[in-house]
């Protein structure tokens, strides 16, 4: 059974964590900025190295196109090398880096596959400075249009196209020729549950839905000595009742997670009562229609006065609030990978000799959105503790390894 060289793609996941390294650990390349552009151009570089057609699309994505010749419908093997602000080395970078491996691993081998094989690596996967997440992949898929991404903005106002402008960051390139069918993604679990089974590879049969928001809370500036508490218009004590609130749907939703990451005050001083808080919530749920159910409870709880919620007898939303306004960021619906190429993945695991279990993903992925496409699927490999958007995020090089022969083979059933 043909393999990927170890020492290649270990040192190459050593070698791009260096662009982005932060002073005591992680790495950050957040999407759009000149760091990402530099990891981003170590790929392209790598692909050139090996003989190995690049190409850019309108909003950032890279593409490297082998085999270009075959007669087949391309098959393509990518993630993302954006990161968020402290993160480990391997959320999305395996992916592309053991998709560039399988590349000169194939190419070493002098075989031919039946189809195009096409390396891809999707801007702005993570969101955190532009939303949406999976951005990249939203527009490749034509359910993002390039004018409403480039006009997403920052929290400084920046917007994406001004970024990609300063950066010469797009091209004009795409890969429509080449009739791609399916879509492939190697990622790190992010996840306690591989580690916990003792398993080496997961099957992902499917990604969880996310929906995520932001919330503004609005009250009025004060002076924090002068002003007594029963004539105060706090925004921070009302946003903190709101988030105190929110976070009991998990204990009404089973299996529903609900995460408020981002909190910002204004003014943000000690002296100061805030006039306005702003935060995010990041809903997730397998089924669609328990999120639609959370997204209700969430516009009801946030529309109505806090006397009225009390009141069992109220009609939600009944009677809407002037102070808070809320807007939905982001929102992907479940969905299920086809089972061909779960089946694919399932036999490659067995080729290459590894324990398997079907899954599904708690993160969101882009192939969960190249799904609108593509038939697609995702390999995942444990997480130490767990642990993920985080410097101490960890595999083990047997695990990073032997993803990567799973990715290898899968490529081979399903271009043979
Ligand atoms: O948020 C997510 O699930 C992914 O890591 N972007
Ligand atoms: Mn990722
Ligand atoms: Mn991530």
């Amino acid at each position: 059974m043909s393999r990927i060289s170890a020492s290649r793609l270990l040192s190459n996941l050593d070698e791009l964590a260096t662009i982005g390294s932060l002073e005591h650990a992680g790495v950050q390349r957040l999407a759009f900025s000149d760091l990402d552009l530099e990891g981003r151009s170590w790929v392209v570089n790598r692909l050139k190295k090996l003989g190995v057609e690049t190409r850019i699309d309108a909003i950032g994505n890279l593409f490297g196109v082998w085999n270009a010749e075959a007669d087949g419908p391309g098959l393509m093997i990518g993630s993302h090398t954006d990161t968020v602000g402290r993160a480990g080395r391997y959320d999305g970078s395996l992916g592309v880096l053991a998709a560039l491996e399988v590349l000169e691993t194939l190419i070493e081998s002098g075989e031919r596959p039946a189809r195009p094989i096409i390396l891809a690596s999707f801007v702005n996967e993570e969101g955190v400075r532009f939303m949406p997440d999976m951005m990249g992949s939203l527009y490749h898929v034509g359910s993002l249009s390039l004018s409403d991404a480039r006009s997403a903005a920052d929290a400084d106002g920046i917007t994406v196209g001004e970024e990609c402008d300063r950066l010469a960051y797009t091209g004009s390139a795409t890969i429509d020729d080449l009739s791609v069918d399916t879509f492939l993604e190697l990622h790190i679990e992010q996840g306690p549950l591989l580690e916990r089974e003792g398993i080496d590879i997961g099957v992902v049969t499917g990604v969880q839905g996310l929906s995520w928001w932001e919330v503004t809370v609005k009250g009025s500036s004060n002076h924090a000595g002068t002003t007594p508490m029963n004539l105060r218009d706090d925004a921070g004590l009302k946003a903190s009742k709101l988030m105190t609130a929110l976070r009991t749907l998990p204990n009404r939703i089973p299996d529903l997670r609900l995460t408020i990451g981002s909190v910002r005050y204004h003014p943000n001083l000690v002296n100061v009562i805030p006039d306005t808080v702003t935060f995010t919530v990041d809903m997730r749920h397998p089924s669609e229609e328990k999120l639609i159910h959370a997204e209700n409870y969430l516009s009801d709880l946030l529309s109505d006065t806090g006397a009225q919620r009390d009141d069992p007898s109220r009609t939600p939303g009944s009677e809407a609030r002037s102070d808070v306004s809320f807007k939905s960021l982001a929102r992907v619906s479940p969905c299920d990978f086809a089972s061909e190429v779960v089946k694919a993945v399932e036999q490659a695991a067995d080729d290459a000799g590894l324990t398997r279990m079907r899954m599904i993903s708690g993160a969101g992925h882009d192939a969960q959105i190249l799904h609108r496409r593509y038939r697609s699927g995702m390999i995942f490999i444990p997480s130490r503790g767990g642990i993920s958007h985080n410097p101490e995020e960890y595999s083990e090089p047997r695990h990073l390894v032997g993803g990567a022969n799973v990715l290898l083979q899968a490529v081979l059933r399903l271009s043979s």
